[in-house]
């Protein structure tokens, strides 16, 4: 007798281990989606494993069971369509990463799931949800845009009206720091947050810690600007100066009083609608949680994707700030910083760095910086009158160092 599923994850790394199987009490089959050694792994030790979080007072380990079954996507087809088919699914969530959010084949992301939709349609099942747990701004509708992009293409107007009028693309916002692993326990912070847009799925989560509130954008901005865009200029400042762990950079003398005015004076600034949160004592919780010593995150596994990060992260905030008419030097530095990372390092993990690392190793700042910002594949531009300053911030780079560049900015120079 095969198992009640509920919940189809797909994106099977150590984030969806220690963030939605943590929160999930019910039964959850998760599939990978590129290789599929940790499924095998996983169903070789009876899908169960520990969670150890930890900080400087401590740690605790937690056995997850939600996992019911490890799959990989497409050899195990057969039983990940029997799921999709059932009446018991009731959602279908998602950490597949930035870049695989948009529409590139019959492999991709938003095909595979019309793929899928397309069976439990035929299947006369009720609809679902289906929850992005990606950092991607609107994560969950954006998806949903692309999913109906392949099906409208595919020409299936019956499929394209069921899945418009059935299935429910609540946004979520997710937060929780998850290294890569290096063993077969995974090693995480105290904090865990899922806020979701309310939507029926809630019955599901009721005492789970899951928060659902009626408009996520707050959060959403919150999190991708404040943390995950302090997150990548820490990681590439930890790459160019050599600092292995973004623990340590943020309690560096100098990169510390940076990332605090970064936040303070631009980030905070550029969010208009706060959604009642209070975003200075978030910056300060986001300081210390990146400050954890226990937890060895390297600066090279968030520098990965940049190009799939900045525009959303950083460029974002920029553009926002250029609307209220207000000053972002600071966001200029971090762009210049991530260009320089770019000319300069020799193992950049990024589908786009065969492009961009040439343009920015122009040897004229201001056309590295613009060639490399101007690249077609960038979906949210940066405003082009930041482009001299970033420009002059290359120039300080290259002629002394980072590190100079910042102590300048914190100096109000
Ligand atoms: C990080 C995130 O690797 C990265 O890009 O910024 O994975 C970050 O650790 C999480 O979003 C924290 O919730």
């Amino acid at each position: 007798m095969p198992n009640q599923i509920q919940f189809l994850h797909l994106g099977l790394g150590a984030f969806h281990r220690a963030h939605q199987a943590v929160f999930i009490k019910q039964n959850i089959a998760s599939v990978s989606m590129r290789k599929s050694d940790v499924a095998d792994a996983l169903t070789a030790q009876g899908n169960k494993y520990e969670v150890i979080a930890r900080d400087a007072s401590g740690e605790t380990t937690t056995l997850i069971e939600s996992i019911k079954e490890s799959l990989f996507y497409p050899r195990d087809i057969a039983r990940i369509t029997e799921i999709v088919r059932s009446p018991d699914l009731q959602a279908i969530t998602l950490t597949v990463t930035e870049k695989a959010y948009k529409n590139d084949g019959a492999e991709g992301v938003p095909a595979r799931l019309a793929h899928l939709l397309a069976e439990r349609f035929a299947a006369g099942a009720p609809g679902i949800a289906i929850i992005s747990c990606d950092n991607v701004p609107s994560n969950s509708q954006f998806l949903r845009g692309l999913v109906l992009e392949v099906i409208a293409a595919n020409g299936d107007s019956e499929l394209l009206q069921w899945v418009s009028v059935n299935i429910r693309f609540p946004n979520s916002m997710i937060d929780r720091i998850v290294p890569a692993m290096t063993s077969s326990a995974i090693t995480t912070e105290p904090f865990n947050q899922w806020v979701i847009e309310n939507d029926p799925i809630h019955a599901l989560f009721v005492g789970s810690g899951v928060e659902f509130v009626p408009d996520i954008k707050p959060y959403e901005l919150a999190k991708i600007r404040l943390f995950n865009g302090v997150h990548s200029t820490l990681a590439y400042i930890g790459e160019v100066e050599g600092i292995e762990f973004v623990a340590n950079a943020i309690v560096h003398p100098v990169i510390a009083p940076f990332i605090k005015l970064l936040q303070e004076s631009e980030m905070v600034p550029s969010i208009k609608d706060t959604g009642g949160i209070d975003l200075l004592s978030y910056a300060a919780k986001i300081r210390k949680r990146i400050s954890n010593p226990t937890l060895h995150h390297r600066a090279h596994q968030i520098a990965m994707d940049g190009s799939q990060k900045m525009q959303q992260r950083i460029f974002d905030g920029a553009n926002d700030l250029e609307k209220l008419g207000r000053p972002a030097p600071l966001h200029a530095a971090a762009i210049a910083i991530w260009i320089h990372f770019l000319a300069t390092n020799s193992e950049i993990d990024d589908p786009l760095a065969f492009k961009l690392s040439p343009l920015a190793q122009n040897a004229d700042p201001l056309a590295a910086v613009t060639d490399t910002l101007t690249l077609a594949e960038f979906t949210r531009k940066l405003d082009p009158s930041y482009f001299a300053a970033i420009a002059a911030d290359l120039e300080t780079i290259r002629g002394s160092s980072v590190l100079e560049l910042i102590s300048n900015r914190i100096a109000g120079l």
